[in-house]
């Protein structure tokens, strides 16, 4: 991977310092859209019929990574201060993918809006807190 930022340089030192970051979020949104919002990283996984990700979380621009590693299609929304967001398509078997929020002192509702996937266990509570 070469580094995109190399051509700005000479005119953002900041850049420069934020590339390994930059670089590594790359890595992990592997196929999506570049966004140069550096921001943490949150590994999501669905299954049938779980979320497994961390039930806290600090403020700030985040990344959810969501691998789906189960043998359905599932979704991934979030509901809570300021955000009431969903990722754009169905997430394939096997598949992963991201979305990007910027998350708010408070509590949040994660959950697969398909079908009865919640009822079935799929949902969960993000508790953010904390300093940026
Ligand atoms: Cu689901």
């Amino acid at each position: 991977m070469s580094i995109r930022s190399v051509k700005n340089l000479s005119h953002s030192t900041t850049l420069y310092l934020l590339a390994p970051v930059l670089l590594l979020a790359l890595a992990l949104a592997a196929g999506s859209e570049a966004d140069e919002k550096a921001g943490a990283t949150v590994e999501v996984r669905l299954s049938e019929y779980a979320i497994d990700m961390p039930r806290e979380l600090p403020p700030g621009p985040t990344t959810f990574l969501i691998q789906n590693q189960g043998g359905k299609q599932h979704s991934f929304k979030i509901e809570g201060p300021g955000i009431d967001v969903m990722v754009e398509s169905l997430i394939k078997p096997r598949t992963t993918s991201t979305l990007q929020v910027t998350l708010q002192p408070g509590e949040y509702k994660v959950y697969c809006p398909m079908g009865n996937h919640s009822a079935k266990g799929m949902t969960t509570t993000l508790v953010v807190s904390g300093k940026q």
